[in-house]
């Protein structure tokens, strides 16, 4: 992960000078960050008025009120957690473009809750790419967890319905569902995963317990328009911030949860099953600024 703001002691000595490029400077090096210039703005209004309010002359304090400003920002009101169902199987809807660690990020999140004694299983939903299969069926070897898969190119409306059925007839406590990134065009694609979705809430008979969105971090600012076209199509529940380790900006979430409203719930950084762990605003806000 690449420092937020890079270079915040080398503007300071435009504050005492000429405050408003300074206020300008940091805007810009927020948004180079890849925070929109809306959620920028909404950071820098709270920090000008708290700097003006205290007659504030100390960098340090600038920087620990924008510090503040960023965690106010990525807080969730208890809506971090992931939703387990009273009436399991609980059930995770993994969607995402192509390519970000949907089915990486699956294998984590099976080993994460296979420590904890449940009974997990990864439904490939994925048919677009046979390769996916060989992917998921990889990792459920490994993990020796139950996997549902069907044919290339079938419907994976019947892998899903298959996948918590039998879910449901082994006293599984948790499914997970990997789905295809790619589709001819992003219609067809946000098509199935309504379908998926409805299969899903029909078998267990309530709202899919989490839609959570992958989110390759180091995508930059599309990354919010790929969460706004999947929301707008399913009412995501929550993001997974992927290759965090990599040279990645990390402002992204600040955005998508600033714009969106969509708690980051997830965070992998690196390769290996354990690279995986709850989303902490305070811990995430102090790594993107040391
Ligand atoms: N360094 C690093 N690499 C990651 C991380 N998460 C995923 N990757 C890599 O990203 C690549 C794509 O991961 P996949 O999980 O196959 O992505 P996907 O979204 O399932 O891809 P498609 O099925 O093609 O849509 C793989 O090479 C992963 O090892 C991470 O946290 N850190
Ligand atoms: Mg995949």
């Amino acid at each position: 992960m690449q420092k937020l703001i890079k270079n915040l002691s080398y503007i300071w000595n435009k504050f005492k000078n000429d405050r408003k490029s300074f206020w300008d400077e940091l805007e810009e090096q927020m948004v180079t960050s890849d925070i929109s210039i809306n959620t920028a703005s909404r950071i820098l209004e709270e920090v000008k008025d708290y700097v003006y309010r205290e007659n504030i002359n100390n960098l340090e304090k600038v920087k620990s009120s924008l510090k503040q400003q960023i965690i106010e920002i990525l807080k969730c009101n208890g809506d971090s957690k992931l939703n387990i169902s009273f009436r399991p199987p609980t059930v995770f809807l993994i969607v995402g473009v192509n390519g970000v660690g949907k089915t990486t990020s699956i294998a984590k999140l099976a080993n994460m809750f296979k420590k904890n004694g449940k009974k997990v299983l990864i439904s490939a939903a994925d048919t677009y790419r046979s390769a996916a299969v060989e992917q998921i069926q990889y990792y459920a070897e490994i993990l020796g967890m139950d996997m549902v898969y069907h044919q290339k190119f079938s419907d994976p409306g019947a892998v899903v319905y298959d996948s918590v059925e039998k879910a449901k007839a082994r006293g599984t406590d948790l499914v997970i569902i990997d789905t295809a990134g790619r589709m001819q065009t992003s219609y067809n694609l946000m098509e199935e995963l309504k379908k998926i979705k409805k299969v899903i809430c029909r078998r267990i008979d309530r709202e899919v317990d989490e839609i959570l969105l992958v989110v390759d971090s180091t995508t930059g600012q599309n990354a919010r328009n790929q969460a706004e076209l999947f929301n707008n199509s399913l009412n995501l529940t929550g993001i997974i911030l992927t290759k965090t380790d990599s040279t990645s900006k990390g402002g992204i979430v600040i955005t998508i949860k600033n714009d969106l409203n969509i708690p980051i719930k997830l965070v992998t950084n690196g390769e290996k099953l354990e690279d995986i762990c709850y989303f902490d605003p305070v811990r995430f806000t102090e790594l993107i600024f040391s």
